[in-house]
């Protein structure tokens, strides 16, 4: 053997390399062939299915993940110009006129948004001569926050399939169209899901102008804005327009929940508190009073045949008796129907128990099917507003049926809490004990929950006697003035008037929603002849509530404010993360209701219209009903929590339609007197015997 030259070795080194991958890589093809003929014929099945299986998928979803694609090269192009919206460059949606004015979300903004709109007797702002749009189309089930954004075309499907929108479309829209064009055009898989979708592409959300001025809803491509022909447009009917939210609500309720406590209308279900049908009953004298006689029909019906109180449950007792027997007792007066009273004296009755404790101060809990009574698990205390809030009731019940013990047992308190010592100026803790009768938790004073009620209700049972008993005037009296002693401040920046809470002698600037009760029982109050400062307190109470809602981004207001005392400039009102919450509560409508009818004054009818048109566009659910949210500051995502408790139809519509009514006569405040849950009870023509 020689040794090869260079050259041979490299070729040599080549071609052994390549003798070698190939014979490798037959060996490899070989190999596998033969481990594919070595597997059974089972498993040789299932591979190929397998593969199969994965080609299938690959072509079928192979669109979809090129769409996704896009849509996220699209987002980002939109996050461009969003981002310029939320810069302060926002964009003006075609056929809206920019008004000058502070941007909806600063302090005081929609205030100052509000002046100069005039508005009629029952008739909505007006936006130009001879042009008032019709309203009760304009209720947007949901948030629709951004703009639909024309500069990126929809790509759902060509333009010829989307749908053609024309003025008066935009101008004339039904309510039901409406609602239908958004359940049909944006399935709703869920609220939260829903909103997702309407922020991808909807409309913007409207300006503090465009929502004070009722502007009609806009149409989206500019070339349908130009106005063709004139448009018959119907004046705003406010009445009419509470009514619908009524009927919306009652349809999602009877659906879903009929029979039941309260609607869960975003999960179209129920909740259960007592199981006795507490919307119905607490909804019958408003369906009365708002001429709703179809559907008052068969809530009528159902508490004839249905309701039964002889069940093993657990009431509270205060909350049973605010709604249940003021709500069958109300309606039996507006009606005339005796199954009412029969109704009331049975829940009644059942609800004495209650007061046989060693103190005569009730326990909070009673089972009306057992007649037990009992404190909640971790205390003997009572709540003291519940147990200063079930007279107007149990006074009436013996009023009607003759039978002194109701009046007796409510009155017995009463007559415990006015000598009771520990009481600051008037003001009283919130804790009550029910074998010591003594106040517990002394040192913290609020209007708010737990106490608020207690200083309604010493007026309003004076004026349901007719003003004879002087202790409940004279604590009721001396409680004002504990209030502007220790409680009453005003903010820093716009100078609010607020009332605050105290805490072993420190001041808390906190105010819950609950006080808004105030400006309207002060103004009752000085309406039979109490003094005038009281209705002065009434009427700057009455604008601070205005601007919790008012200065909130939803035009909805928090469950508790925090008021800024700080001498300069800033936020009047502060919210807390926890406290942002709103509950469709009655208490501000309630006051404007009172407010209006004292000093007639229109203002009060449009807060209480922009309160309503804020409900409608952040409280209502498509399929039916209005549900409390998490977060009134977010008109994005307001949170939907999933509730309607039956007070807002109970109190929150009815107190709306009165204030709307023009007819001053309807339950007039001279006739009746409403308890804390708005059932108008009689004004007693004869004193208390
Ligand atoms: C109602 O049940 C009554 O108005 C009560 O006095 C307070 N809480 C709710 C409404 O907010």
């Amino acid at each position: 053997m020689y040794p090869p030259s260079r050259k041979d070795f490299i070729a040599l080194t080549l071609s052994d390399q390549h003798s070698r991958s190939y014979n490798n890589g037959k060996h490899r093809r070989q190999s596998c062939w033969r481990k594919w003929k070595q597997l059974s014929r089972l498993q040789r099945s299932l591979i190929l299915f397998l593969l199969a299986l994965l080609l299938i998928c690959g072509l079928l979803f192979y669109p979809s993940f090129s769409e996704q694609w896009r849509v996220v090269s699209d987002r980002a192009v939109r996050e461009d110009w969003d981002g310029d919206w939320e810069r302060g460059l926002k964009p003006v949606p075609p056929g809206v006129n920019p008004v000058a004015g502070p941007a909806i979300g600063q302090a005081g903004g929609a205030a100052v948004g509000l002046a100069g709109v005039a508005v009629g007797p029952e008739l909505g702002p007006a936006v130009g001569p001879g042009l008032i749009p019709e309203v009760i189309p304009k209720v947007p089930s949901l948030p629709k926050p951004l703009a639909k954004k024309r500069p990126f075309p929809n790509k759902r499907g060509p333009p010829s399939l989307q749908k053609e929108w024309n003025v008066s479309d935009s101008l004339v829209k039904p309510v039901e169209k409406a609602e239908e064009e958004e359940q049909g055009e944006k399935p709703l898989v869920s609220w939260r899901r829903a909103m997702i979708e309407a922020d991808q592409a909807t409309e913007p959300p409207p300006s503090a102008h465009e929502k004070d001025a009722a502007v009609p809803a806009v149409p989206v491509n500019p070339e349908d804005a130009a106005p063709l022909a004139p448009v018959s447009v119907k004046p705003v009917d406010r009445l009419e327009t509470v009514r619908e939210a009524f009927r919306h609500a009652w349809k999602g309720y009877k659906e879903f929940a009929w029979g039941h406590d309260e609607l869960k209308p975003v999960s179209k279900s129920y909740g259960e508190w007592f199981g006795l049908g507490l919307t119905i009953i607490d909804a019958l004298d408003t369906m009365w009073i708002l001429g709703l006689k179809e559907e008052f029909e068969e809530a009528r019906k159902w508490v004839e045949t249905e309701l039964s109180f002889s069940k093993n449950v657990d009431v509270n007792l205060f909350e049973s008796t605010i709604r249940i027997v003021g709500g069958l007792l109300s309606t039996y007066h507006l009606t005339g129907d005796e199954m009412f009273l029969e109704k009331a004296k049975d829940i009644g009755l059942r609800l004495m128990p209650a007061f046989k404790t060693p103190s005569k101060i009730p326990f909070s809990d009673v089972n009306i099917g057992k007649h037990t009574a009992h404190p909640p698990r971790w205390t003997s205390d009572s709540t003291l507003a519940e147990v200063t809030s079930v007279q107007l009731e149990f006074r009436e019940l013996s009023r009607l049926t003759q039978d002194p013990q109701y009046q007796e047992v409510v009155n017995e308190v009463m007559r415990l809490v006015h000598k009771l010592p520990g009481k600051h100026d008037g003001l009283v803790p919130m804790f009550i004990n029910t074998n010591s009768g003594q106040f517990t938790h002394k040192g913290v004073f609020t209007l708010g929950a737990r106490a608020d009620s207690y200083y309604e209700y010493l007026l309003k049972q004076w004026i349901q006697g007719g003003k004879t008993e002087p202790d409940l005037l004279e604590d009721y009296l001396e409680a004002v003035e504990g209030v502007k002693k220790h409680l009453l401040r005003t903010t820093g920046p716009s100078r609010l008037t607020f009332v605050g809470e105290l805490n072993h002698n420190r001041f808390n600037p906190k105010m819950d929603h609950l006080v808004c009760f105030l400006p309207g029982t002060l103004a009752l109050g000085a309406h039979n002849g109490l003094p005038e400062d009281h209705m002065e307190l009434a009427l700057q109470l009455m604008e601070t509530c205005h601007q919790m809602y008012v200065q909130m981004e939803t035009g909805l207001s928090p469950e508790i404010a925090h008021f800024n005392l700080q001498p300069y400039e800033g936020r009047d009102i502060d919210v807390k993360p926890s406290d942002r919450h709103n509950l469709l509560r009655p208490e501000t409508v309630e006051s404007l209701f009172y407010l209006y009818r004292f000093t007639k004054e229109t203002k009060y009818r449009d807060w209480g219209w922009d309160i309503l048109e804020s409900f409608n566009r952040y409280t209502r659910v498509p399929s039916g009903g209005y549900t409390s949210i998490s977060n009134v500051r977010d008109p994005v995502n307001p949170g939907p929590r999933d509730k309607m408790e039956s007070f807002f139809l109970g109190e929150t519509l009815k107190y709306l339609y009165l204030l709307f009514s023009d007819d001053l006569e309807l339950l007039s405040l001279d006739k009746y007197v409403f308890n804390t849950e708005a059932h108008p009870l009689p004004i007693w023509q004869s004193p208390p015997v």
